[in-house]
C-alpha cells in the first residue's frame, strides 16, 4: 500500500496540542510524550530575552547589508537581490541560510548560547526526564533567508544526525513569530514508536530523508507565537514547511536536551560550525557557560557510519 493508493488512511493535519497544563504532573507529561512523541509549550520563553537574541541575531544581518532598509530592530524583512549576491556555494551554509562568516559572526553571540540554559526550558526536562539534564553546547541557528540555494528542511529523523542516546530531545523555536507560512517545523504525530529509519539522502539541512509510508498521516504543525516551543525525541519525523513569505528571515534554534547520564556522542559536544569554542567565547562577558559539560561526568558513545548509509526503504 502506497500513500496514493485509494485504501491508505486520509492525510490528517491538527494543531500541536499545548503542554503547558501538564509540567506540573510529571506522569501525564510523560505519558503524552511517550503517545504523541511531541511537545508543544506557548510562551515558554520569555519574550524579552527572545527579542533580546533577535536583535543581536538581525545585527548580524545588517552587518552584511541583507537587510531591507527602513525597519524597526526587530524586523525581518530580507532584501533578496543582496542575499542572493552571495553566490559562492562553498562559502554559503545553505544548512542555515547565511554565508558561513555570518554564521560564525551568530555562532560567537553569548546570548545564543545563554538562552538555552533558561530554566523555563530546562524544567521541561526535568519534568519529562525526572534526572539531571544535560543541554548539548552544540546549538544550531537556522537563519533561514529567501536565498536561492535553500530548500526547506526534508523530512527526517535527528538521531542518526546526533546519535548518542535515543533520549535526546530536539527543542525547537523561532526567535520571534514564525507562522506555518513562515516555514515552521512539522512533525508525523506518534511516528517516534517506528525507532530508527532506514534514510536517503536529500537536499536540504542535514542532507537526509525517509520516505513517507502509507500510515505516515497524522500531522501536527501551527503557527508559533514568539516564546512557543516544540520539542521532540530524536526517532521522531519531522520537516520544515516551505517558506512563503518570500522576502521574510526565519530564525530559530535547534536545541538538544537528554538526560546526564546516558551516552552523549561527542560532536554533540562541538560547535555548530568550523570555529573552535575558544574563538567562540573570546568576546563574552560571562565565563559560567564556558566549557560546563567538561565538569559533568559523561558518558560518551562512539559515531557509528551506518546510521546514515542511504538504505532501501521497506514501508
Ligand atoms: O529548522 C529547520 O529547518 C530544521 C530543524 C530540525 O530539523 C531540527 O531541529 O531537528
Amino acid at each position: 500500500m502506497t500513500a496514493t493508493d485509494p485504501a491508505s488512511p486520509a492525510i490528517r493535519k491538527t494543531l500541536f496540542v499545548d503542554s503547558t497544563p501538564l509540567i506540573s504532573d510529571p506522569a501525564a507529561l510523560r505519558a503524552r510524550a511517550a503517545e504523541d512523541g511531541y511537545l508543544f509549550f506557548k510562551a515558554r520563553v520569555p519574550t524579552d530575552e527572545l527579542f533580546a537574541l533577535r536583535r543581536d541575531l538581525l545585527g548580524v544581518v545588517d552587518k552584511y547589508g541583507w537587510r531591507q532598509p527602513g525597519q524597526d530592530e526587530l524586523g525581518g524583512a530580507i532584501d533578496r537581490e543582496a542575499i542572493n549576491q552571495c553566490t559562492d556555494r562553498a562559502a554559503f551554509r545553505d544548512d542555515i541560510g547565511v554565508s558561513t562568516a555570518a554564521y560564525h559572526d551568530a555562532q560567537k553571540l553569548e546570548r545564543l548560547h545563554r538562552l538555552p540554559h533558561h530554566p523555563r526550558l530546562l524544567e521541561i526536562y526535568r519534568v519529562l526526564f525526572g534526572r539531571d539534564v544535560l543541554v548539548h553546547p552544540r546549538h544550531i541557528c537556522r537563519m533561514i533567508t529567501p536565498h536561492q540555494f535553500m530548500t526547506p528542511t526534508p523530512l527526517h529523523q535527528d538521531f542518526p544526525l546526533i546519535q548518542g542516546t535515543g533520549n535526546t530531545w530536539t527543542c525547537w523555536f523561532p526567535i520571534g513569530a514564525c507562522p506555518r507560512a513562515l516555514g515552521s517545523l512539522t512533525a508525523l504525530q506518534g511516528s517516534h514508536k517506528r525507532g530508527y529509519l532506514p534514510i536517503q539522502q536529500a537536499a536540504g539541512a542535514g542532507g537526509i530523508t525517509v520516505p513517507l509510508c502509507s500510515y505516515d498521516n497524522h500531522w501536527v504543525q501551527g503557527d508559533f507565537e514568539a516564546g512557543d516551543v516544540l520539542t521532540f525525541p530524536s526517532y521522531t519525523l519531522h520537516k520544515a514547511l516551505r517558506n512563503e513569505l518570500k522576502d521574510q528571515i526565519r530564525l530559530s534554534l535547534d536545541v538538544r536536551y537528554q538526560p546526564v547520564d546516558e551516552p552523549v556522542e561527542a560532536k554533540s559536544l562541538l560547535p555548530h560550525c568550523d570555529l573552535a569554542w575558544e574563538e567562540i567565547y573570546a568576546g563574552w562577558k560571562n565565563d559560567d557557560l564556558k566549557y560546563y559539560w567538561r565538569k559533568l561526568p559523561l558518558q560518551m558513545s562512539d559515531w557509528d557510519d551506518s546510521y546514515l548509509k542511504p538504505a532501501r526503504r521497506i514501508c
